[in-house]
């Protein structure tokens, strides 16, 4: 997979050298590439920015800096011999990027990222970028940051991990929490590792017990109740068909209760709520 990420900070983007994506990247199976905007800048304050049209805060990055650098960008990776670019715009007014947009991505062959400052990009280079390959306008959660460029990298490593090769073993997202299965919209329970006793603290009987059917069933408990304390969301939009009378229980004694119609789960609200 090729990357080529075109920001006024290049130097935000020197994570891509470490870790699982340093590692991708050192096998072969990333090819990244980061460029600085202000390269296709021609003033003498190499300008990326201007006021917005109808008035208001902030700044507005401009057209034609973009215009010159995508089409250089995109040029010279059809020249190394890339084909089938998508342009991810990290955005707050993206659509949610989650782990399915991140299976999807993975099964490009190249993703070019154009993370903005300021008050984002002029609409029309997204508009005109548009006209000639798939563009993903992505947000990476419901906060505001200064800028894409961390979100390039949050965006990078969920991709780079689901390439084949990279992980190591195939087996390890299975379980991920967000992967279809199961365990779907589920979040993992609590990891454990010797030694069996530290601090006082012991590790569960149950993981001890050498008890695989025990072992999975407490699991599922576990991940069951992380998910309905700290994601009570997630349990909403789980198929219901998808929890067994263990389940059920598990849910009923954090204060769930089934919809009249038995379909949908949710706690019942008290009466503060
Ligand atoms: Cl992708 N960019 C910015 N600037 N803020 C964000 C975001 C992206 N996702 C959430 N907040």
């Amino acid at each position: 997979m090729r990357l080529d990420v075109v920001t006024i900070f290049p130097e935000y983007l020197d994570p891509l050298d470490v870790s699982l994506v340093g590692k991708a990247r050192a096998r072969g199976r990333l090819d990244v590439h980061v460029h600085d905007l202000r390269r296709w800048t021609y003033d003498r304050h190499h300008t990326v920015d201007d006021t917005p049209y109808g008035g208001g805060p902030g700044m507005v990055m401009k057209t034609e800096p973009w215009g010159d650098a995508l089409d250089e960008v995109i040029a010279a990776g059809y020249e190394a011999g890339a084909r089938g670019p998508a342009l991810v715009v990290p955005t707050p007014s993206g659509r949610p990027f989650t782990q399915e947009v991140a299976v999807e991505l993975s099964q490009r062959p190249w993703l070019l990222f154009t993370p903005a400052r300021y008050e984002g990009i002029d609409r029309r280079v997204v508009d005109e970028y548009a006209t000639r390959m798939p563009v993903y306008e992505v947000s990476i959660g419901d906060y505001v940051l200064a800028g894409g460029e961390a979100a390039v990298l949050v965006i990078t490593e969920a991709v780079a991990r689901l390439l084949p090769g990279v992980l190591g073993n195939a087996e390890s997202h299975r379980d991920d929490s967000f992967a279809p299965g199961a365990m779907a919209n589920l979040l993992e329970g609590p990891v454990y590792t010797k030694p069996p006793v530290w601090r006082g603290h012991d590790v569960p009987d149950v993981l001890l017990s050498g008890h695989h059917g025990r072992i999975a069933r407490w699991r599922r408990d576990e991940a069951l109740r992380r998910t309905a304390l700290n994601r009570p969301d997630l349990v909403e939009r789980c198929d219901p068909a998808a929890f067994d009378r263990k389940d059920r229980e598990t849910l009923s004694l954090l204060g769930w209760a089934s919809e009249p119609d038995g379909r949908f789960w949710r706690r019942p609200r008290t009466v503060e709520e």
